[in-house]
């Protein structure tokens, strides 16, 4: 476990399974369409149970599918986050517009910050958006990630406490490095 402070907040940088942290929101590297699928998503969906899906499909239903770089919020379902906040990060590809990209996976931690202090959470927890079934460079997002999150907590807001729940030790270095 690393931290780092930003003004009245802090910044914690842990290995582990989102699934299972206690913070009052965990952010969700989902796709468009809302309806589950691997990595942290299908995790996510399995341990929370139909609760969420329901919600994502309501959701989907009013305004169709999620856009890259945006973000919607359900219930945690049976999970012991209170709020699930499903994002949508680029997908990385052999041609890429980069700078497009790294504005996109910004605008995943800006968007979900703002909708969980639109709810009052002190506390989120995110996953390496992007950086899996998507293939974003590793160190790249890191960067971008750490940096949105320092960038945002610079405000004021009811977000207290941000963890980075990463699944393996190259993803923990890269996210501890990039602090
Ligand atoms: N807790 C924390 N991190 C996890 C967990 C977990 N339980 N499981 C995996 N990771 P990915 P993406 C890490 O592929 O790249 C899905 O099918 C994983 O090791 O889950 O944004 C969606 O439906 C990696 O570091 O998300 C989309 O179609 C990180 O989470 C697509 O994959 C992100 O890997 C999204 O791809």
């Amino acid at each position: 476990m690393k931290e780092v402070k930003v003004g009245q907040a802090r910044i914690v940088f842990i290995k582990g399974d989102i699934t299972k942290q206690t913070t009052d929101a965990i952010v969700n590297a989902a796709n468009s369409s809302l309806m589950g699928g691997g990595g942290v998503d299908g995790a996510i969906h399995r341990a929370g149970g139909p609760q969420i899906l329901s919600e994502c499909k309501e959701i989907v239903r009013k305004q169709g599918r999620l856009p890259t770089g945006q973000a919607v919020i359900t219930s945690g379902g049976k999970l012991p986050a209170k709020f699930v906040i499903h994002t949508v990060g680029p997908i990385y590809g052999k041609n890429a517009d980069c700078r497009k990209l790294s504005v996109e996976l910004r605008s995943c931690y800006i968007e979900s910050l703002r909708l969980a202090a639109e709810r009052k959470v002190t506390s989120i927890s995110f996953p390496s958006i992007s950086t899996g079934a998507y293939r974003y460079p590793l160190i790249a997002a890191a960067a971008i990630a750490v940096a949105a999150v320092k960038d945002f907590l610079q405000g004021e807001s009811s977000i207290k406490e941000v963890y980075f729940v990463l699944f393996n030790d190259q993803t923990y270095n890269s996210y501890v490095n990039a602090a």
